[in-house]
């Protein structure tokens, strides 16, 4: 009989999500899966849920700091592909797994005791906002692009989005989350989504202070921060994105003058979204307006488990990341209403 093998590398694959405290009394938590684009899969959902939770009353940890290993992304979203192959097979077991531990770690951030600070240089979309917005701060680099694209692939935005999205001013995020627009780091902050504006050649001497030094986190953020520029196009979102309904949103895009090549651009991603997906997000972030985060989150999963098995949400993430090919054909049979 052959001898079993030894135990070696093969047998532990490479963490992917790393952490440390640091001696200023800082957590770090680093994502990195960079292969994935730091995409969260249910194992990076455990690890960050179980630092978390055991440095929320670890004395020697003042705060939190999130960042990523890749330079391309801080993190890309949930693991959809996991979603997509659950929902083909029908396994909603798999699926309440995934989006109820996924969105429990939102809820935990959003009400974490201590700072937590994510550094976004590069892309952060879906569950990458989720691991962010609900911080207490988000520090957004030039080379950072943030996205809630979930319409796009036949899904909604989720992570608690339809609790912040509607809270953000001038419209700017029921344009977010309809459109699935990509925002600069810039914008970012001119819409709230980040907090702080510091040039990516200035994150290692953040980090290294926020990690080293013993000054306070405000001060910290505020010495490294720059002004960041108005956000693009801040009143024709506000004027076309408070609409009523989806009809009336694309009548006063097509009717819009001064910013025409935006509502163009506009417009062409509300064609290219999914239908079904474009109803259900109108609905959940009107509902979300007046929810707390914790109903959100609720209405999302419920949401979630049942748009897992839609053609939709199979098509769109096969489109997206299955064949690449971007052209997903949606369905007319409609989508899962709240
Ligand atoms: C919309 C999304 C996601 C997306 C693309 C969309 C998303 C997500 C990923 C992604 C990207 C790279 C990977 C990966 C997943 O793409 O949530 O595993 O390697 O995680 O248009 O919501």
């Amino acid at each position: 009989m052959d001898k079993p093998a030894a135990p070696g590398p093969q047998d532990r694959p490479e963490p992917t999500v790393l952490t440390r405290v640091t001696r200023n009394g800082t957590a770090v938590i680093e994502l990195a899966r960079p292969g994935a684009l730091n995409a969260l899969d249910l194992t990076m959902v455990h690890l960050m849920t179980r630092a978390l939770t055991a440095w929320r009353a670890d004395p020697a940890v003042r705060r939190v700091v999130v960042r990523s290993t890749s330079p391309k992304a801080f993190c890309a979203g949930g693991d959809i592909l996991a979603m997509r192959s659950a929902g083909l097979a029908g396994d909603d077991t798999a699926v309440r797994r995934y989006f109820s531990a996924e969105y429990a770690l939102d809820a935990l951030i959003a009400r974490y005791p201590k700072p937590y600070v994510a550094l976004i240089d590069g892309y952060a979309m879906g569950g990458g906002l989720g691991v962010s917005v609900h911080g207490s701060a988000r520090v957004v680099t030039e080379r950072a692009s943030l996205a809630m694209p979930e319409t796009g692939i036949g899904f909604f935005p989720d992570i608690g989005a339809s609790y912040f999205l509607p809270r953000l001013p001038g419209a700017f995020g029921w344009y977010l989350g309809l459109t699935g627009a990509r925002v600069t780091g810039a914008d970012a902050v001119a819409c709230g989504l980040g907090t702080h504006y510091v040039p990516a050649a200035d994150l290692p001497a953040l980090e290294a202070a926020l990690t080293e030094s013993d000054d306070a986190l405000e001060a910290v953020l505020d010495r490294f921060a720059a002004p960041a520029p108005p956000a693009a196009h801040a009143d024709a979102v506000a004027r076309c994105f408070s609409a009523p309904d989806l009809p009336e949103l694309r009548a006063r895009l097509a009717a819009e003058t001064r910013a025409r090549d935006w509502a163009d651009d506009a417009l062409a991603l509300l064609d290219a979204a999914s239908p079904g997906s474009l109803a259900a997000t109108f609905d959940l972030l009107t509902a979300g307006a007046g929810s707390t985060l914790e109903e959100c989150l609720r209405r999302e999963l419920d949401l979630a488990c049942r748009t897992a098995r839609t053609a939709d949400f199979h098509e769109g993430v096969r489109a997206a990341l299955v064949d690449k090919d971007r052209r997903p054909l949606w369905s007319t049979a409609g989508a899962p209403r709240l």
